[in-house]
């Protein structure tokens, strides 16, 4: 790993023509890092008071799935607490604990804001904000069930917290399209439009049967660069692939780019065997400015967590010049 600890870093490999290439040393997580879980994976890391922080999905034992949080020095290497997350809540009725899982954390005007998909007869999207990683405050769900994927833009759009979601069902949702919604306050949630729905089989295979957010999107010169997952329905079942967009800055429902081949697929044995075969699930990333490098922690198989690393700028000549639409 390089010596810049401003964010876990890997050149790309000599000969590699991949956009996005592998950490080498991935899975960073493996699934018994604590005594009690059964797999980490779909979880979301951030910058923060000079270290990494970060919110885990800890499926235990038991395969509950239970929400922890954990530092790193390093980005790579962490200290997950063993002890589940534990939201603070004025109404009990809304604070009651039944699931959680697939954080996202995003950090708006001093607060670093978490939402997950959040077990409220069925599921859908909790948001709570910490400024310290220890006490986090539970605020009203955003929506209604169903819905997945609730991912916060990082700052205020035309003045309002805006939000993308995933409507879907009470199982394994065979369909799902990404939709934009904003709020005055992080409790009213409206304006809900349209963002895009899954590919064209023939145009893009790979995100044909459902699409959601990763990572929380990034602000760049040509648009919100978007990473986020898309599903095909395979003889074998469902296979989570990721790919790329790019909405307008100023309404952000409206998709300028969308990449038709993706940017990763499950193609390693950490993707391809697990829990849940052939999946890679984005939720988080880190970046730097300066030189453009991300890193995105991403899902493998439903049961570890691995790094890709990847130009940003490099990520926007590809979106836009291998658009379908
Ligand atoms: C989705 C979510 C994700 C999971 C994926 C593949 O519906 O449950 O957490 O990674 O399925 O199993």
């Amino acid at each position: 790993m390089s010596q810049n600890m401003n964010m876990p870093w890997e050149e790309r490999p000599e000969g590699c023509k991949e956009v996005m290439w592998r950490y080498s040393a991935n899975p960073i997580i493996p699934r018994n890092l604590l005594p009690t879980s059964n797999s980490i994976f779909n979880s979301a890391v951030v910058r923060f008071n000079g270290v990494f922080a970060g919110v885990f999905r800890c499926d235990d034992t038991n395969r509950r799935m239970r929400l922890h949080v954990g530092f790193s020095k390093n980005g790579i290497d962490w200290n997950i607490n063993p002890q589940p997350l534990k939201f603070c809540c004025d109404d009990p009725e809304i604070g009651e604990w039944v699931y959680g899982y697939d954080p996202r954390v995003c950090f708006i005007e001093g607060r670093y804001y978490v939402t997950w998909c959040n077990g409220y007869h069925g599921p859908t999207i909790g948001v709570a904000w910490t400024t310290d990683f220890e006490t986090f405050h539970q605020l009203e769900n955003a929506f209604i069930p169903f819905n997945r994927n609730g991912v916060l833009f990082p700052r205020k759009i035309n003045g309002k917290f805006a939000m993308l979601s995933r409507p879907s069902d009470n199982g394994h949702t065979p369909f799902g399209d990404i939709f934009y919604s904003e709020t005055p306050d992080m409790c009213y949630w409206g304006r809900h439009r349209h963002v895009m729905s899954p590919a064209p089989f023939e145009k893009s295979a790979w995100q044909c049967t459902k699409i959601g957010a990763g990572p929380t999107p990034i602000e760049t010169p040509e648009g919100w660069l978007l990473i986020y997952h898309g599903v095909l329905n395979s003889c074998n079942g469902f296979v989570y692939s990721f790919g790329s967009a790019l909405l307008d800055l100023d309404e952000p429902w409206k998709v300028k780019y969308r990449s038709g081949p993706y940017l990763i697929s499950p193609q390693k044995i950490y993707e391809c065997v697990g829990d849940v075969p052939n999946v890679t699930f984005p939720c988080a990333a880190l970046h730097d400015e300066k030189t453009g490098r991300i890193a995105v922690y991403y899902g493998c198989a439903d049961t570890v967590t691995g790094l890709v690393f990847g130009y940003i700028p490099e990520i926007v000549k590809f979106t836009k010049e291998n658009s379908y639409i």
